[in-house]
């Protein structure tokens, strides 16, 4: 059995070039982007990004820099280029990671970064400084400011957020791996003042915390892994509040669910009097995992402080049920990936297994694939992009919609079996735990399917 690997054509990255970005798009298809931070100076927003350019095929991080963008409205952003890369830090050899600028008292902005470095140890916090929020920037130390050797780091000492009390106190959170650690800045901005504290009450936390303060509250926002709001190697963005910067916290739910991505990672700021959820996903063409593309959505507070969960505007993720719905199949074949389905992505083709899957070669006749969910879900749209390899996968002869009514699945429709597009069903809105989606082969074939989205 032959299997071929269909390279993605990035036209519409090429398009990109010269369309402006809208909220809720990816602030740029120019290149990749990932791990936004955001500032406000003035009139203008900025985020800084990393910047992924791993191949369409690539299973690995490969970041080398940091773009900065600013915007004067949070709907149109401008690429000020590459304002810092790894090879300003000469200490340090790969993994141009999260990171987040913050004005120090002296009115000189500060770039916090992961970096690795050339020596023991793996991932250290490092820090640059300029004159202006696009800088030109410069090693502020010499060497890192967090790195293994720092007592009671965390296990890996990456994606720093720094916030600024209104007594000029400067805290830096950070950590991945299930340590968050906040220390205290010196006024300088570049050393760390007293001992690294482990802090008290974050739920779940995983990674990329982000902090910031509102009406006398301090919130803490960040990645969280676990199986309550993200499938296996995914991540959500919960949340926690503190009367103190270093807390201890108090754990107030999720702000924001799955994305595209596999990764996670917040960046929370008021911008002309409107909140907003700045973070990645892997929505934009040609994007994946290791291809992110940053985007923002507008946040809202409840009267009482707490934040409503954001509505991803982008990405179709939000209105797609199946990324919080777990996957079970009649047969998958060892070498695919059920789990392919769900991941949020719009393939560019039936040949496209960039993203993976499903398929139950060499199985033939009626297979199914079904979504279940802990509680029942208003479903009035399915629609399911088939999987053909030109080989022993070919698209469906026929499709039959179920769901489960507590005690039988009941049909709903066929649904379309058609080559290179999203088969997209709508039917009146039922309720149910469980939708199943019944695909009958084409004689001496199987069949397969690339994603399938769910939604109202
Ligand atoms: O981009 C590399 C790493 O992935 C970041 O440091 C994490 O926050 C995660 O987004």
């Amino acid at each position: 059995m032959k299997r071929r690997l269909a390279l993605l054509t990035p036209l519409l990255l090429l398009l990109g070039l010269t369309l402006p970005a809208q909220a809720a798009a990816p602030i740029t298809t120019q290149i990749y982007t990932a791990d936004p931070a955001a500032l406000v100076v003035g009139d203008t927003l900025y985020l800084y990004t990393g910047h992924d350019e791993a191949s369409s095929t690539g299973q690995n991080f490969v970041m080398r820099d940091w773009h900065v963008y600013s915007s004067t409205d949070a709907a149109t952003f401008t690429d000020q280029g590459a304002r810092l890369a790894i090879s300003n830090f000469s200490w340090a050899g790969l993994d141009a990671w999260a990171s987040e600028v913050e004005r120090g008292a002296d009115g000189r902005y500060y770039w916090y970064v992961s970096v690795n470095g050339n020596g023991p140890g793996w991932m250290n916090i490092g820090v640059a400084v300029g004159n202006s929020p696009t800088g030109p920037f410069t090693d502020a130390i010499g060497g890192p400011l967090i790195s293994d050797s720092t007592p009671n780091s965390s296990p890996l000492n990456i994606d720093p957020t720094v916030f600024t009390d209104d007594d000029g106190q400067v805290y830096m959170y950070w950590g991945s791996y299930y340590g968050l650690r906040a220390v205290r800045l010196n006024a300088n901005m570049t050393s760390t003042q007293g001992s690294v504290v482990t802090p008290q009450g974050v739920s779940n936390f995983w990674e990329a915390p982000w902090m910031f303060k509102r009406n006398g509250t301090y919130y803490l926002a960040y990645a969280a892994n676990d199986s309550g709001c993200a499938t296996p190697g995914y991540a959500c963005v919960r949340y926690a509040t503190a009367s103190n910067p270093l807390g201890p916290w108090t754990h107030r739910g999720v702000v924001l669910d799955m994305v595209s991505s596999t990764t996670n990672h917040p960046a929370i700021i008021e911008y002309k009097g409107q909140w907003y959820m700045v973070y990645h996903n892997a929505a934009a063409p040609g994007g994946g995992n290791f291809r992110r593309s940053v985007t923002l959505d507008k946040l809202y507070f409840n009267a009482d402080g707490t934040m409503q969960k954001v509505v991803q505007t982008s990405g179709g993720t939000s209105s797609n049920l199946a990324l919080s719905a777990t996957a079970s199949t009649s047969y998958v074949s060892s070498w695919e990936t059920l789990n392919a389905v769900k991941d949020g992505f719009t393939p560019t083709s039936s040949a496209d297994r960039s993203h993976g899957v499903y398929g139950n070669w060499n199985q033939q006749g009626t297979q199914w694939v079904e979504y279940r969910w802990p509680t029942a879900q208003n479903i009035s749209k399915s629609a399911a992009y088939w999987f053909d390899d030109n080989q022993g996968i070919d698209l469906p002869a026929s499709c039959q919609l179920q769901y489960w009514n507590g005690s039988s699945y009941v049909n709903i429709g066929s649904c379309g079996v058609t080559a290179d597009q999203f088969n997209t069903m709508t039917f009146p809105q039922i309720s149910t735990t469980r939708l199943r989606l019944n695909m009958t082969s084409r004689a001496g074939f199987s069949t397969g399917m690339i994603e399938w989205t769910v939604g109202v």
